[in-house]
C-alpha cells in the first residue's frame, strides 16, 4: 500500500555482490521502477527484479518514483505492522497528511478452478489530529533483504531433510533502527534469524494454521498465517553487517502447489521485512 505526494525514505542496505554488481531487494535509482513491483517491502513473485541497479545513496530522499512511498507491504496475512508499539523508546512514525491518497495493489492466488469473491481490509491504528509531521518521530521507509541477494530469488530446500540458507552480509550505509524485522518464507519455511555484525538480535517463527488446515488431494494442508514478531526496534549504524538464516523443514510442511498446474512443488522463499526509521540525514 502506497500513499502519493510523499518521498519514499530510501533504505540504506545493500549487498555488494561477487560480480561488482548490487544486490536486490533495496532499490537504488537503477533497479525502481524497471518492471520490478516498486513496493519496496512488496514481494515480487516473479517480478523482473535484477541485481544491476545502482547503490541506494542514504542522503538522497528522493526517490525515482517521485512522490509515492511505500506505507505497507504484506506478504502474508495474519501478522500485523508496526511502526510504533506502546513503551517503545525509539518514537517512529509514518505521517500521512490529510491531503495525501492512497493506493493497494495485491496478488492473490486461487487455487479452486471456479470463481471467487475476495475482500481486502486493512485495520489501522493511528495518531489523530496532527497537521504537520512531529519533528520529534523518525521518518520510516519499508525495505526488505533477502538471504540471496546476487542470485535467485527462488530456492529449492530438500524434499527429505532440513536445510539451513544463510545469506550474505548486508552493508548498512546510514545509521537508524529496524522495526518490526519479520521473515517472509513460504509453506516449508519454519523460521528466520536476524544478526547485526554477528550478534543476533531476534528469531522469528512461521505460525501455520492460523486460518485451518485445507485439504489438498485427500491431504492436510496448512500453510503460512502469521509470523512471531520481533518488536524491539533494532539499532543499526554505518559500516555495520547484517545477516539473516533461514530454516526449511519440507518434512515437517509441504511446499504450497504451483498455481499453474496445482502438483506440489513451487519456488520457496526467504526474505526479510522491515519499516527502517532514521533521523534526518
Ligand atoms: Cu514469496
Amino acid at each position: 500500500m502506497t500513499t502519493i505526494g510523499r518521498p519514499m525514505v530510501l533504505m540504506p542496505i545493500v549487498a555488494k555482490c561477487p560480480d561488482g554488481k548490487w544486490g536486490g531487494f533495496n532499490f537504488g535509482s537503477g533497479t525502481m521502477g524497471a518492471g520490478g513491483t516498486p513496493a519496496a517491502g512488496g514481494m515480487s513473485h516473479g517480478g523482473g527484479m535484477s541485481h544491476s541497479g545502482a547503490p541506494t545513496s542514504p542522503t538522497k530522499r528522493q526517490s525515482p518514483l517521485a512522490g509515492i512511498s511505500v506505507f505497507l507491504g504484506q506478504g502474508d496475512d495474519g501478522t500485523a505492522m508496526t511502526y510504533m508499539q506502546k513503551g517503545q523508546k525509539v518514537k517512529a512514525g509514518y505521517y500521512i497528511s490529510k491531503s495525501a491518497s492512497t493506493n493497494l495493489m495485491t496478488e492473490v492466488i486461487n487455487y479452486r478452478n471456479a470463481e471467487q469473491e475476495i475482500f481486502v481490509s486493512l485495520d489501522y491504528e493511528y495518531i489523530p489530529n496532527m497537521p504537520t509531521r512531529p519533528k520529534e518521530y523518525l521518518d520510516v521507509g519499508m525495505g526488505a533483504i533477502n538471504v540471496e541477494p546476487c542470485g535467485s530469488q527462488n530456492l529449492k530446500p530438500p524434499l527429505d531433510k532440513a536445510m539451513k540458507y544463510v545469506s550474505q552480509a548486508w552493508d548498512v550505509q546510514g545509521d537508524g533502527f529496524l522495526l518490526d524485522i519479520k521473515p517472509h518464507l513460504h509453506d516449508g519455511g519454519l523460521d528466520m534469524t536476524f544478526f547485526v555484525n554477528g550478534v543476533q538480535k531476534c528469531t522469528s517463527k512461521a505460525v501455520y494454521g492460523v486460518s485451518g488446515a485445507a485439504d489438498l488431494n485427500g491431504q492436510k494442508w496448512e500453510t503460512i498465517g502469521a509470523y512471531t514478531p520481533c518488536l524491539e526496534p533494532i539499532e543499526i549504524k554505518k559500516g555495520d553487517k547484517l545477516t539473516m538464516e533461514a530454516n526449511y523443514d519440507l518434512t515437517k510442511h509441504r511446499l504450497r502447489p504451483q498455481s499453474t498446474d496445482h502438483n506440489e512443488g513451487a519456488e520457496a522463499m526467504a526474505m526479510a521485512i522491515f519499516s527502517f526509521a532514521r533521523p534526518p540525514y
